[in-house]
């Protein structure tokens, strides 16, 4: 029998089976997970083959191949990772332009990453009921700006309710996740689109701040048949992708387009010539912004390699 996993605690499962019922399982002896180093080797969102036994427990014996996951670092000083979840089919950025700024680099980051990970991204521009006109043309500039490199963008405010229908459409039959900086409205478009879910995700932070549960505890909410919100608990998204300095540029879907055309086959679009990235960016044909996203994670990766060869 098969079911997908909507509850993990580390070592029990909550698999809702696909004849609708529910089953708390167990991992099988110790069944780990190939090619992976993980602390968990069933993560929320996994397709799971169980085994019934005839006295009524319940044991995950193997996991259909995972389209994408989502993970974070153990700690620092492991390189063992925790996955979140598994299985995502779209996420949900949650951005303001002001009450707070959310920086495109922030933005960049976030979707590069997606990137790798294989989620779909869209774009939720909330409080628009907020705006000033000059907050509003920022607003525009960005939503050009993202719909140009083939991103999809929303436009929602909580306040008046406009775009939250359309969120909730969106959402529908699939098993999404909302990610974005505190205080830009997740909890508040949760709300919107799935009071319920709100009501119980709510609930299980004010357990987790009573430090009763464990930070491995995720949950996936079905609010509507069929459709899933993922919730992890402390988490604002998910950690970067640990990319490469070659692949980075990958990630930036318009500058692969644009590194067709570059001189050299490794270019990394900083001081080599020929390069068409570069001279997409000199004829404003590429987001400045965007440019220095990019330099700032080239940036950061070389640091990392630094500190971590002393
Ligand atoms: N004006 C306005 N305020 C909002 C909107 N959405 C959320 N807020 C407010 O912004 C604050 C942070 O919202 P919250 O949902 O807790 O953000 P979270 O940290 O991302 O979960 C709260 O005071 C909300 O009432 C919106 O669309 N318009
Ligand atoms: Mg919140
Ligand atoms: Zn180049």
């Amino acid at each position: 029998m098969q079911g997908i996993v909507i509850k993990s605690s580390g070592s029990v499962y909550g698999v809702r089976m696909d004849d609708g019922s529910s089953v708390e399982c167990r991992v099988k002896g110790n069944f780990r997970l190939k090619g992976i180093k993980s602390t968990n080797p069933v993560a929320v969102g996994d397709y799971v083959e169980v085994s019934l036994r005839e006295d009524g427990t319940a044991y995950i014996v193997d996991i259909l191949p995972r389209k994408n996951y989502i993970v974070r670092k153990a700690s620092n000083l492991s390189k063992q990772s925790h996955i979140l979840a598994s299985n995502l089919d779209l996420c949900f950025l949650v951005v303001t332009v002001s009450h707070p700024v959310t920086s495109t680099t922030f933005i960049d980051r976030f979707l590069a990453s997606a990137e790798a990970y294989r989620i779909p991204v869209v774009l939720v521009f909330n409080k628009i009921d907020l705006y000033n006109s000059t907050e509003s043309d920022e607003l525009n500039y960005l939503i050009a700006l993202y719909e140009s490199i083939g991103y999809m963008c929303l436009k929602t405010s909580t306040v008046d309710n406009s775009g939250t229908a359309t969120l909730k459409k969106m959402m529908q039959g699939k098993v999404s996740l909302l990610a974005g900086n505190s205080g830009v409205g997740k909890s508040s478009l949760l709300n919107a689109v799935a009071p319920q879910v709100a009501a119980r995700v709510g609930e299980i932070s004010r357990t987790h701040d009573t430090g009763m549960h464990t930070t491995t505890y995720t949950e996936m909410f079905e609010f509507m048949p069929g459709s899933f919100i993922v919730d992890t608990p402390g988490v604002k998204g998910f950690g970067t992708y640990d990319m490469e300095v070659e692949e980075m540029s990958h990630y930036f879907v318009e500058f692969f387009e644009l590194s067709q055309n570059c001189k050299y086959g490794n270019c990394t679009h900083t001081h080599e010539p020929g390069c068409a990235v570069l001279e997409a960016l000199k004829s404003g044909r590429l987001a400045p912004s965007r440019y220095q996203s990019y330099l700032s994670m080239l940036e950061e990766k070389s640091e990392g390699k630094y500190r971590s060869a002393e």
